[in-house]
């Protein structure tokens, strides 16, 4: 069987998943797609990902896109990195902070970067909004992480690795640089026990392997936010 096909670039969606492939010491090839020139939107690529984002992976017969639902099907194939009896608290409890990475931590703190970082004045109303929202769920975490080693159950689990992939850049998140840290101490200590393995070690040095456009000029801006294009109608 040909081996899986990873594709990314180094933003925390995908760098959870390589992670983890790094940990399953799964072998792969590492495809990169380089959003700041469009190529999510490539027709062989919709095919594997209609949403046109990265991570996906192509694994024989599986084609999968969105971070967390490769993350639960490769650990739940695996059987490692994941509670495995479906009907246990352990497994509820695993499915909970997982979902909560996918569906709040990600999508705003994706946007307090994109208000704080990319969007054009007037901006402080929706600025304030994602600011507080992302502050108001990293301390969910902190605060969970002040009496828990990992965020579900007793063991390092895929939820950590979701987890991994953004606190890499919660410093550019919330804009506050190294400060950051004094307010989410043990966001931190997770943060740096997770990047001290070896498999987080491997996932980020991927990226030197290809090269991404790293200008963020007119062409990327078009592929990055497609939604301005209606504002200059
Ligand atoms: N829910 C998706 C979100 C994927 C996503 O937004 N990926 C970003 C990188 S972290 C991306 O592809 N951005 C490029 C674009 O929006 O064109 C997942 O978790 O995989």
């Amino acid at each position: 069987m040909p081996m899986l096909k990873f594709y990314y670039n180094a933003a925390p969606n995908p760098m959870k998943v390589a992670l983890l492939l790094e940990e399953l010491g799964l072998p792969y090839e590492a495809i990169p797609v380089d959003t700041r020139k469009g190529q999510q939107f490539d027709a062989a690529y919709l095919k594997v990902n209609p949403n046109a984002k990265v991570p996906s992976i192509v694994d024989g017969a599986v084609t999968m896109f969105d971070s967390n639902g490769i993350l639960l099907f490769l650990a739940d194939r695996a059987k490692k990195f994941v509670p495995l009896d479906l009907a246990s608290p352990q497994r509820g409890e695993m499915l909970s902070w997982l979902m909560f990475i996918a569906s709040g931590i990600g999508p705003f703190s994706g946007q307090s970067v994109h208000f704080r970082h990319a969007a054009p004045e007037p901006k402080e109303y929706a600025l304030n909004r994602y600011d507080f929202e992302a502050h108001r769920q990293w301390k969910l975490l902190e605060d969970r992480l002040a009496s828990n080693k990992f965020l579900a159950g007793n063991e390092y689990s895929i939820v950590d690795m979701a987890f991994w992939g953004w606190a890499r850049l919660l410093p550019h998140v919330l804009g506050t640089a190294d400060a950051t840290w004094t307010t989410y101490p043990n966001v931190k200590r997770h943060l740096d026990a997770i990047s001290a393995r070896p498999a987080a070690t491997r996932a980020e040095a991927l990226k030197s392997k290809h090269t991404f456009k790293t200008e963020n000029d007119d062409e990327a801006k078009r592929f990055m936010f497609p939604q301005n294009e209606r504002l200059k109608k």
